[in-house]
């Protein structure tokens, strides 16, 4: 396995209770390296230009008023297998299908307000990267 880097976020209703320091406290126990992290809040515009993949999807509307709502947390996350690793400490969108002991789990509310991001895949986690950070940022 090789070592890879991927986006995380925070969302507006994990921060918004407090959850941020958990959160991150979770990735670290789980071996990733933090080598951005920045909190910020998302315009209606940035956020529907993030999930610009879902434009044609039921809840587009739903899901990027909700998500430039309140300040999120972007994490740049470095670690063997990042990207699958990642997900696996979310679990699943739906919390209600979320394996026991993962972030969605233990603190989403709902399939939308499901408290984490994680890229999908290698492409996705280089562009959402760079929607966040610079890499001469990065330690
Ligand atoms: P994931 O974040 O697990 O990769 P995606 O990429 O399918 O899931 O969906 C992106 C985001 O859209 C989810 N994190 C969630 O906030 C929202 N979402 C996905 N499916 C639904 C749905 N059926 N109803 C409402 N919101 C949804």
């Amino acid at each position: 396995m090789a070592i890879e880097r991927t986006l995380g976020m925070i969302k507006p209703d994990a921060v918004s209770r407090g959850l941020i320091g958990k959160i991150v406290g979770r990735y670290e126990e789980e071996g990733f390296t933090i080598l951005g992290m920045r909190v910020l809040r998302l315009s209606k515009r940035q956020a529907e230009a993030f999930y610009a993949v879902h434009s044609e999807r039921p809840f587009y509307g739903s899901l990027t008023d909700m998500m430039s709502s309140g300040p999120i947390v972007a994490l740049a996350l470095e670690r063997e297998d990042a990207i699958a690793g990642l997900r696996a400490v979310m679990g699943a969108t739906n919390p209600e299908e979320a394996a026991e002991g993962t972030i969605r789990a233990m603190h989403a509310l709902d399939i939308e307000r499901n408290s984490v991001h994680g890229s999908d895949a290698p492409e996705t986690a280089a562009v959402e990267l760079r929607f966040f950070f610079r890499e001469s940022e990065f330690i």
